[in-house]
Order: structure tokens, then C-alpha cells, then sequence
């Protein structure tokens, strides 16, 4: 059963390999956001919101991209810049009615692999 998986999974083991290889301690791997400021800073209604993102590796601004969603998935291109640390990335949110929302991102790691994800948050009433 083990080598018919790698035989099947053959074309995918180099990046395999190679991804399993930079997650050695210090090195670069492809971003996966670990943590976000809406969990201990929820997004406040009609306020525009600075919410950092943190990633686990440093990700190349000017090739990824931010977008927030609102009802009817329409998307709306957000200013992102860097935070103080490597992997901290600061999205500006403009200011939102009350409801549910989501970031959209598609980021660019140093180890250059694109990595997309969606981020839910909601707006409550003030
Ligand atoms: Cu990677």
C-alpha cells in the first residue's frame, strides 16, 4: 500500500519534499495566516480598522493581494502594508455597516509559493 501511494502521488513528492524542507526551524515556508487582531479587536461599525494579519513566514507585498467581501460576494481590492515583524500584514478596512464580511487573500511567501485563504469576521451594531 505505501509505494502504490507514492507511485500514484509520484509527480507530487519533489514539492512535497521540498515544502517539508523548509519548515526546518528559521526557514522560509509558505504563508498560512496563524493568527488575526479581529479575534481580540472585532471590526467596530462605521470605523475604519487597521487588522494585522500574522503570517508564519514573510510574504511578498507587492505580489500578494487583499480583498474584502461583502454580501453578494462582491470584492473590494484592500491597501495592505507591512506590520512591524516579518509575516505581520496590515489590511485596511474601511468603514462597514453592520454584517458578515470576509478578507479574501491571495499571498505571495519568500519561499515563493502563492497561498489563498478566506478570513470570516462579522460587524456588529454599535
Ligand atoms: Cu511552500
Amino acid at each position: 500500500m505505501f509505494p502504490r501511494t507514492i507511485k500514484r502521488s509520484g509527480r507530487l513528492m519533489p514539492a512535497v519534499a521540498l515544502c517539508l524542507l523548509a519548515l526546518t526551524p528559521k526557514a522560509w515556508s509558505h504563508a498560512v495566516v496563524t493568527e488575526s487582531s479581529l479575534t481580540s479587536h472585532p471590526v467596530k461599525a462605521n470605523h475604519p480598522t487597521k487588522v494585522v494579519l500574522f503570517f508564519n513566514s514573510g510574504v511578498e507585498l507587492a505580489l500578494s493581494r487583499v480583498f474584502l467581501v461583502s454580501k453578494g460576494d462582491v470584492f473590494h481590492p484592500v491597501n495592505i502594508a507591512n506590520g512591524k515583524k516579518a509575516g505581520e500584514m496590515l489590511v485596511d478596512i474601511p468603514p462597514l455597516e453592520p454584517g458578515d464580511y470576509a478578507l479574501k487573500y491571495k499571498v505571495f511567501a519568500a519561499d515563493g509559493h502563492f497561498t489563498e485563504n478566506v478570513i470570516r469576521f462579522r460587524v456588529d451594531n454599535p
